[in-house]
C-alpha cells in the first residue's frame, strides 16, 4: 500500500468530514482457486487474497449515527443512517454491507455508537472477485477496532457474513468472508468451512514457473437475483433426501430420483475431493496437476452446477487452448471472472488469445494475481 493511497485517504475523510479519521483499514477481495459452491455444503474451499483492497478511514461516533461516504459511489453524496432505526431493507446498494456489519455487531450486543466511515478501493465490482464481502470486512475490522471489540478473524468473517445473509439478503457461505480476514501473502487458506480450521498452503506461482491469470469477463452476475438461493436450496434438499446433515458428509455422489439433485450432489462431493487433490499437489509442487483439476473443475461447474454460461466456457476454453495448464470460471457464477494456470512463459500469449476472444461483451481485461495478505489497519 503506497503511502500516496493512504494521503488520499485521509484528505478525501478529511474533506467530507472536516476531521481526521482514527484510522485506515484494508481488506482484500479473493480469487477462489478451487471449491466453488462446497461453502454452503459444509465443504472444503482454497481461495487466496488479491492485492486489490476495500479502504476504509473512519472515526467513532457517540450519538448513534453511522455516516458513510465512498468515493466509488460518490453520485450517492453522504449517507447518515440512525443506527436504532436501522432494519434489514433500510439500506440500499453498497450501503447495505456498512450498514449491515454495524447492525450486527449491535444485535449481537456489541457497544458500536456510531462511526464516520470513507470508502474507498480497487476490487473489481461484479467480477467474482468479492468486492462486497471486503467492504463488510474492512468495516468490520474497523468498527472492531475503533470500539475495542477484540474479536477473532473467524469472528469478524462471521459477523460480516451474517450481514450479508441478514440485512443485505444474499445467503451466501462464508467462503469470501474468511478468504478476506484470514489469508496471508504468499499462501492459499486452505478452510474446512465446517469448523472453520484451516492450513495456509505456500503458493508462489512464480518461484515455481507460472502465473495465475484472472480474467474479468465483465459478463456480470447477480447473486441476489434468486439463482444462488435456488442452488443452495436445492444442496439442502439433496442432503435431506440423503438423510445427511451436509452434502459434505457424502463419502461418494449419490444418485436421487430428480436428476437436478444429482448433478448437485455430483458437483459438491466431487469439488471437495478436488480441493483435497490440488492442496495435495501444490504440497508435492506438481502445478501440472494442479491445471488438470481446474480443468476438472470447470467442467462440474458447467455440466453439474450448471453455473457457468457460453462467454466464461469460451474464455475458459480459450485459454486451455493457447497453453494454460488449466482454467475455470471462480466465484459465485453467471460470469464474473475465469481463472488460468500458466506457464510463465505462455502468459502473455494466453493473455493476448483471451482479451482477443469475441464474447459479445467489453474485451476481457486480464491481471496476474498475486496471493495477498488478509485484512489489516494500515495506520
Ligand atoms: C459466492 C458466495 F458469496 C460464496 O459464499 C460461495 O458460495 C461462492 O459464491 C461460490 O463458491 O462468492
Amino acid at each position: 500500500m503506497t503511502g500516496d493511497r493512504l494521503l488520499e485517504m485521509q484528505t478525501g475523510f478529511n474533506t467530507i468530514f472536516h476531521q481526521d479519521p482514527h484510522g485506515i483499514w484494508a481488506a482484500p477481495g479473493r480469487v477462489n482457486l478451487i471449491g466453488e459452491h462446497t461453502d454452503y455444503n459444509a465443504g472444503y474451499v482454497l481461495p487466496l487474497a488479491l492485492p486489490h483492497t476495500t479502504l476504509v478511514a473512519a472515526r467513532p461516533r457517540t450519538d448513534g449515527r453511522l455516516r458513510v461516504f465512498s468515493a466509488t459511489h460518490s453520485e450517492d453524496g453522504l449517507l447518515d443512517l440512525g443506527l436504532p432505526d436501522l432494519e434489514p431493507a433500510a439500506a440500499h446498494g453498497w450501503s447495505a454491507y456498512p450498514a449491515g456489519v454495524a447492525w450486527t455487531l449491535r444485535l449481537e450486543g456489541h457497544p458500536v455508537s456510531g462511526a464516520d466511515l470513507y470508502i474507498d478501493g480497487d476490487v473489481p465490482v461484479g467480477a467474482g472477485l468479492s468486492s462486497s464481502a471486503s467492504l463488510e470486512c474492512a468495516v468490520a475490522i474497523a468498527l472492531d477496532d475503533l470500539y475495542g471489540l477484540g474479536l477473532a478473524p473467524a469472528d469478524l468473517a462471521r459477523i460480516a457474513r451474517r450481514a450479508e445473509n441478514e440485512f443485505a439478503g444474499v445467503p451466501c457461505g462464508i467462503l469470501d468472508q474468511m478468504a478476506s480476514v484470514a489469508c496471508r501473502a504468499g499462501h492459499g487458506l486452505f478452510l474446512d468451512t465446517r469448523d472453520l480450521s484451516s492450513r495456509h498452503v505456500p503458493m508462489d506461482f512464480e518461484a515455481a514457473g507460472t502465473r495465475l491469470l484472472v480474467i474479468d469477463t465483465h459478463v456480470k452476475h447477480d447473486l441476489g437475483d434468486g439463482a444462488y438461493g435456488e442452488l443452495r436450496a436445492g444442496c439442502e434438499e439433496a442432503a435431506r433426501l440423503l438423510g445427511v446433515e451436509h452434502l459434505r458428509d457424502l463419502t461418494a455422489p449419490a444418485r436421487l430420483p430428480d436428476p437436478v439433485l444429482t448433478r448437485l450432489v455430483r458437483h459438491a462431493v466431487t469439488e471437495n475431493a478436488r480441493v483435497l487433490a490440488t492442496v495435495e499437489a501444490l504440497d508435492a509442487g506438481d502445478w501440472e496437476r494442479v491445471g488438470a483439476i481446474l480443468h476438472d473443475g470447470h467442467a462440474s461447474i458447467r455440466d453439474d452446477f450448471q453455473i457457468t454460461c457460453p462467454e466464461t466456457d469460451l474464455v475458459a476454453a480459450t485459454a486451455e487452448r493457447h497453453g494454460a495448464l488449466g482454467a475455470r470460471q471462480t466465484g459465485g457464477g453467471f460470469g464474473g471472472s475465469v481463472i488460468a494456470l500458466v506457464r510463465t512463459q505462455d502468459a502473455d500469449r494466453v493473455a493476448r488469445a483471451v482479451i482477443e476472444t469475441p464474447t459479445g461483451h467489453p474485451s476481457p481485461t486480464v491481471f496476474t494475481a498475486v496471493a495477498g495478505p488478509g485484512a489489516r489497519r494500515l495506520k
